[in-house]
């Protein structure tokens, strides 16, 4: 038992489990990571924030619980899940700070999914049990001064001498990047080719010299968990460290980004769903003209308007998250997901602060914060206009498709 169980009395998620969870392990699943955003996180939310930095005792605890793993598949020594499962749990997960979220969001998301879906069976078997287990964080490096929403126009060079590879440029925003032990970069391997066809994947482990990892930059939320830039100078990868095909890095940039975006939907729904709880409790005890604030038909109606905006995304996360199980293209659906529920999160905790008047301007009350931390869901894994533009594009196409 790890020192979260002997804490708050939780037993481990079951190393044992199938990727087929039963009905009663899921629902054990789902209570013992509620208990743990309640009774170990939500404590810590203020002191995360202010001092900037992640226990490690949280991220050990983490580890006991399975959380790096959720994602990978069993035989790989992960849980599993399916989208539905790892949606429930990031429903759960977004009931405190989203920093602590991602702690494990690479991991569980576009730090290891690449390799799931793309990687030979040595490169699975070298790193996905210890990216399960959490023994390494992994980071995503496609971002670049000059190439975010634009990702085919990635400037960084993985240049093929001999029997290597060698990478050279910056990329940035990059998260997880101090603490990972795991790369995976998006490079363009054929200089002479502009668009998305000359761009590869490739698995760079931390240490490989000329790898190194800028300063955290100080950002607008999310305090604990760090972005930084990342430089490869002359830095030398085997053949066998490219994933997927050689020009193939672009196609595994966006599956993985498919495959984010309705976690981060569904995390953004958590968020929303807290939000509005502690907007009802605040709005039944705080009183004004005589009577607590939820009395007035204005403030019912901002509730109404965010409860009604949380379950319109809900159902809508669940019924992708289901429709990717059955094997169905979500390009759309995923999109769609990010783009309603980042942008109605946003709604939410801008009513959150309104409703809570002075004291959501305050910083003891955490409303503000919270603010402030879901603010970079309409950015980060796809802008808003960028979700608005795959799901425009997906309904022509399948319109000329017929
Ligand atoms: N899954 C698989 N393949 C995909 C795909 C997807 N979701 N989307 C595009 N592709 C393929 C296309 O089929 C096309 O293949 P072919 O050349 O074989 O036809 C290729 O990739 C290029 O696609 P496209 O021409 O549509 O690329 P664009 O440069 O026009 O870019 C957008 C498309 C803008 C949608 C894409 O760059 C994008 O999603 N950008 C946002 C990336 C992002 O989320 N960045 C955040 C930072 S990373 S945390």
């Amino acid at each position: 038992m790890g020192p979260l169980a002997n804490q708050v009395g939780l037993d481990p998620i079951g190393s044992d489990a199938s990727p087929q969870l039963s009905p009663e392990t899921l629902s054990q699943l789902l209570s013992e990571v509620r208990r743990f955003v309640d009774k170990r996180l939500r404590p810590l939310e203020a002191q995360v924030s202010e001092t900037n930095e992640m226990p490690e005792d949280v991220v050990q605890d983490m580890r006991d619980l399975g959380l790096f793993g959720l994602s990978i598949p069993a035989e790989h020594g992960g849980l599993g899940l399916t989208m539905h499962q790892e949606v429930l749990v990031a429903l759960e997960l977004g009931r405190v700070s989203p920093a602590f979220r991602a702690v494990i969001g690479t991991n569980v998301g576009i730090g290891s999914q690449g390799l799931v879906m793309f990687g030979t069976p040595e490169q699975k078997a070298r790193w996905l049990p210890r990216i399960a287990s959490g023994e390494i964080i992994t980071s995503f490096a496609l971002t670049e001064a000059e190439a975010g929403s634009d990702s085919a126009s990635v400037q960084t060079r993985a240049i093929r001498q001999g029997d290597s590879y060698v990478l050279n440029g910056a990329k940035r925003f990059i998260t997880n990047a101090g603490r990972a032990g795991l790369f995976t970069v998006i490079a363009r391997s054929d200089p002479n080719r502009a668009g998305s066809s000359g761009v590869s994947a490739f698995l760079a482990p931390a240490g490989t010299p000329g790898l190194t990892v800028g300063k955290p930059e100080r950002k607008m939320g999310q305090q604990g968990i760090h972005i930084h830039e990342v430089n490869f100078d002359d830095v030398r990868l085997p053949l066998d460290a490219r994933l997927g095909q050689e020009g193939e890095g672009f196609k595994v940039a966006m599956r993985v980004l498919d495959r984010g975006r309705l976690h981060i939907a569904a995390l953004c729904v958590g968020v929303a769903e807290r939000l509005i709880e502690d907007s009802v409790r605040y709005a039944s005890e705080r009183r004004q003209f005589g009577q607590p604030i939820a009395s007035f038909q204005l403030v019912q109606a901002m509730l109404a308007d965010s409860k009604t905006e949380a379950l319109a995304a809900r159902a809508m996360v669940l019924t992708a998250a289901g429709k990717h199980d059955h094997g169905e293209d979500v390009v759309l659906d995923a999109a769609a997901c990010k783009y309603f529920a980042s942008e109605m999160v946003g709604r939410v905790a801008d009513r959150a602060v309104q409703i809570f008047g002075g004291a959501g301007y305050v910083a003891d009350y955490g409303i503000e914060r919270l603010y402030r931390d879901v603010r970079v869901f309409r950015i980060y894994e796809g802008t808003s206009q960028i979700q608005q533009l795959v799901i425009a594009r997906e309904m022509l196409r399948q319109q000329a498709a017929g």
